[in-house]
């Protein structure tokens, strides 16, 4: 059965919204007759009339891996992980009372979140997806259940997660937060032989405490989350894979969220809809709102469901301080271009230093996508997938009545083929340019040939605009 994944005709979204307006309306009915009794609860507000139009819209998020494993930055006494940087306490085997240590050293004095957040929207970028808490189970927020956090464990004491609301508020940008559910630290949420999960060395007996960490631990800190920061846009749960965490706490966890906050995004990962492929899992009834395909952009996109591509710039999402291979800032528009080609959003991710700065490397790349971005963003914000097969020499978006073509390869002839029906467009021309430098457009009955400009705009990738009639 296909992934009953949120969309507009999905059965569970339309039994969702038809079991809150009954119990909105008992809620109210019981709420007036114990009038006299009780002050009403608040009926719980109904999620506005499709709650993923800003993230549809928005198409372009920063994703940020920051928290204590920025500290050793991939080298820990001297030894260097070949893995993910945020992966450091696992893959190099640190106990976890030696990790611990780096709380008491976690002092970010250059952490600007008005800088970080403008650096974001500069970039074009509509969202900001930081990790609250990552596997490590370091929280950089004052967390009442736990004094693993950022206001109690570390000489910082400032809520990092109340600075970024204040800018995102600031600056029209939607605050999100990464919620990792495997935990290398509580005490309930070990594999029942090892200090850590690694995926697929679990050995299969069942963690008996764990539900008391998912109710007594992260329940709370979830709500902590959706209930402290303002009008978060979107709840990203990672660390679904380990095998105490069922589908059953999934879907208990996607409705307590939904129901508290019906306006909520919540991804595919609050569930198992990943298990087997970073994409969508097409097998078994599965919440969430959208898929999250991870350093990949699926050839075809994700038919019938919202998606989103994650991708980092090197090769780590947490700081290491020797990652420099770093993707050029052409492949990161290309990549963007590329996911929204075919329906996706495009989560691209920094990993702030110790220090708490984004490195130079990520921004001058940030710098220069938002320059793409300032002329083009036109092409990718509300855009959806082509209506066409990619070309040999780019890709389609479309919105409205325009079809935008994005030039990877600048024809040397100039002539630019592309799919039309006869008469479909009634004018061309260079996004950059505006509608008043149209070009030439020749219809023929096996497609349209545009007359391109004769030298190549400077631009990475130059967005031909094709008018419908
Ligand atoms: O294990 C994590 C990893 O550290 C990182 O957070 C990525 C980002 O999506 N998610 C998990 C791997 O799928």
């Amino acid at each position: 059965m296909k992934i009953l994944i949120r969309n507009m005709t999905s059965p569970i979204s339309l039994k969702m919204s038809l079991f809150l307006s009954i119990g909105l309306a008992l809620f109210t009915f019981m709420g007036c007759k114990e009038q006299t009794t009780r002050q009403a609860e608040p009926a719980v507000p109904m999620a506005p009339a499709d709650k993923m139009e800003w993230w549809r819209e928005a198409r372009f998020g920063m994703f940020i891996h920051w928290g204590l494993y920025a500290i050793p930055a991939g080298e820990h006494n001297g030894k260097r992980t070949d893995r993910l940087g945020e992966w450091i306490m696992n893959t190099l085997n640190i106990p976890i009372k030696e990790y611990e240590q780096y709380a008491s050293k976690f002092n970010p004095t250059r952490f600007n979140a008005e800088e970080w957040v403008t650096l974001a929207k500069n970039t074009g970028m509509k969202y900001l997806v930081i990790t609250a808490k990552h596997h490590d189970g370091f929280a950089l927020w004052d967390s009442k259940v736990t004094e693993y956090d950022i206001m109690d464990a570390t000489p910082f004491q400032r809520d990092i997660l109340a600075e970024l609301a204040e800018a995102c508020e600031k600056n029209g940008i939607k605050l999100c937060f990464y919620y990792s559910i495997m935990d290398w630290r509580h005490p309930d949420a070990q594999g029942a032989w090892e200090p850590y999960y690694q995926q697929g060395r679990h050995d299969g007996k069942v963690n008996e405490a764990f539900p008391n960490y998912f109710k007594s631990y992260l329940k709370p800190q979830v709500t902590e989350l959706i209930s402290n920061y303002g009008d978060i846009g979107v709840l990203w749960f990672d660390g679904e894979w380990v095998p105490d965490y069922t589908t059953e706490m999934g879907k208990e966890l996607y409705a307590e969220i939904t129901g508290k906050r019906p306006g909520l995004i919540v991804n595919n990962r609050v569930d198992k809809g990943r298990q087997g492929m970073q994409g969508m899992n097409k097998e078994g009834d599965f919440v969430g709102d959208f898929g999250t395909p991870e350093q990949e952009v699926p050839g075809t996109g994700i038919q019938g469901v919202d998606w989103e591509s994650c991708m980092t710039m090197n090769d780590t999402w947490g700081y290491k301080h020797f990652d420099h291979n770093w993707k050029s800032a052409d492949d990161l528009v290309r990549n963007l271009v590329d996911v929204a080609s075919k329906g996706g959003n495009y989560l691209l991710n920094v990993g702030p230093t110790a220090a708490g700065e984004i490195p130079a490397e990520s921004k001058d790349r940030l710098k220069a996508i938002g320059k793409w971005m300032q002329v083009n963003g036109e092409a990718i914000y509300g855009s959806t997938a082509s209506p066409f097969e990619k070309p040999v020499w780019g890709r389609y978006t479309q919105k409205e009545n325009k079809v935008y073509a994005h030039i990877f390869d600048w024809p040397e002839n100039g002539e630019l083929p592309v799919d039309a029906t006869p008469g479909e467009f009634k004018t061309a021309y260079m996004l950059a340019d505006g509608p008043g430098n149209p070009l030439d457009l020749e219809t023929f009955d096996s497609g349209s040939i545009v007359k391109l400009p004769a030298t190549a705009p400077g631009d990475v990738v130059p967005v031909l605009v094709l008018e419908k009639r």
